[in-house]
């Protein structure tokens, strides 16, 4: 008898899915659309929620004192599998974050922003990227959920999204979101051992070895000018050279270093705003062992400091990506320095 409901049982879930007499191409198609229609549900819910979470923290900023203009507001984004060496950056939002709060150090920033006044500060926790790696997304739909939810919390004034990656590919989708979002271009201060801007890196549209190319390709961005560049090879200068792109190279940072601490972006015609990129490891690794990619000779802490506190523009969005907590050495150093990094670039951002 039990033998006889499952059999039942069995050709009934079948018949749900291939009616009888369907063809197999027929039967995958319903297969595919069932699929997708239950991420749409399951991204939905994501977003909601998210939304949810955006409005309360709005209103807390908005709520005391007046209000504020600009809250930088962390969002985190756990991908690390267009990384093309090491996929450890998916770990690091979580560590970023008990970093930030753990009791090495006060609240307050070295211009005196205190990071526990919601005005200043807010946090709408990570998008759940492996959640929705697990129903089978493809990397466009997946993309696509980066950057809704980036336009979420832009919905949600005054907050404005502060990325904690993840590896690099994710800057691709959160400038994308928020050029469409403002209706123009940004200008870009990158911070990297790397220009990121390959056309093409293992056949990976969104390596994280390309997020600029695919950037400066889109138009999202009009000015893009990079710090700390000490690997880059024939193919990257091409790419430097077609989309006009200010690479300051570290070789000539003694050089630069007048003009960098006194820059001044997001000020040209149709330009909306200014987003900054710092990846963990434009820092020589002296600083930052935890970062996938060793490459000597990169910036001091202060060095980032010096040109991110001196910088004229209305900061839109930023990024701090590339820390890999897997590489980290036993204190998590660097997921100090990679706290510390969000933490004055979050001062940096409000107002
Ligand atoms: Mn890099």
């Amino acid at each position: 008898m039990l033998n006889v409901l499952f059999v039942l049982l069995l050709l009934k879930m079948i018949s749900s899915i291939a009616p009888l007499g369907s063809s197999f191409a027929q039967a995958q198609e319903r297969v595919t659309k069932l699929t997708e229609s239950g991420q749409d549900e399951v991204i939905n819910a994501s977003l909601k929620f998210l939304k949810e979470k955006a409005k309360l923290k709005a209103k807390t900023a908005n709520g005391i004192l007046g209000g504020a203009i600009a809250t930088s507001t962390i969002l985190g984004v756990p991908l690390g599998h267009n990384g093309s060496y090491h996929e450890g950056p998916t770990f690091a939002p979580p560590l970023v974050r008990e970093a930030i709060w753990n009791a090495s150090t006060n609240s307050t920033t070295e211009e005196g922003k205190n990071l526990v006044d919601p005005r200043v500060f807010a946090d709408v926790g990570d998008i759940p990227i492996q959640d929705l790696r697990n129903l089978g997304i493809s990397e466009d739909r997946l993309m696509n959920f980066v950057s809704d939810s980036v336009k979420i919390v832009m919905d949600h004034a005054p907050l404005r999204p502060l990325i904690v990656g993840g590896d690099h590919s994710i800057t691709f989708p959160v400038v994308r979101a928020i050029s469409e979002k403002l209706g123009g271009p940004v200008d870009i201060l990158h911070f990297d051992a790397h220009p990121d801007i390959y056309e093409n890196f293992d056949n990976n549209y969104y390596s994280h070895a390309s997020p600029f190319a695919r950037i400066m390709e889109g138009k999202y961005a009009k000015r893009l000018v990079q710090v700390g560049i000490r690997s880059i090879n024939d193919a990257g200068r091409q790419q430097i050279e077609k989309y006009g792109v200010e690479t300051h190279e570290m070789r000539n940072f003694a050089k630069d270093r007048d003009y960098l601490e006194n820059l001044t972006l997001g000020t040209g015609e149709g330009v909306k705003g200014v987003y900054v990129s710092i990846d963990v490891d434009s820092l020589d690794p002296g600083f930052a062992p935890g970062v996938s990619h060793i490459e000597s000779g990169g910036l001091s802490f202060r060095d980032i400091l010096n040109i991110l506190q001196n910088l004229k523009g209305n900061i839109v969005g930023g990024d701090v990506v590339e820390f890999n907590p897997i590489l980290d050495v036993s204190n998590r150093m660097t997921s100090l320095v990679a706290a510390k990094l969000v933490r004055e670039l979050a001062a940096k951002m409000s107002k």
